[in-house]
């Protein structure tokens, strides 16, 4: 799936299974008219494929790959030992660990080949397409005027809800 001609950021994901969490990077990305491209794509069941994609996206100008897995999460880890450019880690909740086992494998990673690693689920999934924005934002004016934007969106939400808190004590 590619959203748009010249995807800036690759969303990868080890099984079918992990889409519907994965999709909160989609929808951020879609947010903040981020051109993407989005695939599913094994560290363990397509290596081969895996690879590929990394040299190619790469020569095509993604800037930052996301990568979600679950269980013994190598996604991550194997697109980073592919590419020097940045590699950010979802792990997901799969198996009979509660993502613990993708959050430790993730994030476990020797020094010299780095990953960033998020939450697990979806506020990682959403976070680290965030972290993909900021990082295309550094040399993208317009960019970083729609994620100020965006946080004061979030302030006037809370605030919002605060008061609608304070009003329903009040009314008792
Ligand atoms: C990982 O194993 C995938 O990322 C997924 O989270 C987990 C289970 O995959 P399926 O057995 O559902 O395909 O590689």
């Amino acid at each position: 799936m590619t959203d748009q001609a010249s995807p800036r950021v690759a969303v990868l994901m080890g099984s079918a299974s992990d889409k519907p969490v994965m999709g909160a990077a989609f929808d951020v990305l879609r947010e903040f008219g981020v051109p993407f491209t989005g695939r599913i794509l094994s560290a363990h069941r397509t290596p081969d494929q895996v690879r590929d994609f990394i040299e190619s996206s790469t020569a095509d100008g993604v800037a930052v790959f996301i990568c979600g897995a679950g269980m013994a999460a190598h996604l991550a880890g194997v697109v980073a030992a592919h590419t020097t450019r940045p590699v950010l880690a979802v792990p997901l909740s799969a198996g009979n660990l509660g993502g613990l086992d993708a959050l430790l494998a993730s994030v476990q990673m020797p020094g010299g080949i780095p990953v960033g690693v998020y939450a697990v689920g979806k506020a990682g999934a959403k976070n680290a397409a965030l972290a993909a924005v900021q990082i295309l934002a550094l040399s993208d004016e317009g960019l970083a005027e729609r994620l100020k934007g965006h946080r004061r969106a979030q302030v006037d939400k809370v605030l919002a809800a605060d008061e609608e808190l304070g009003s329903e004590l009040d009314a008792g």
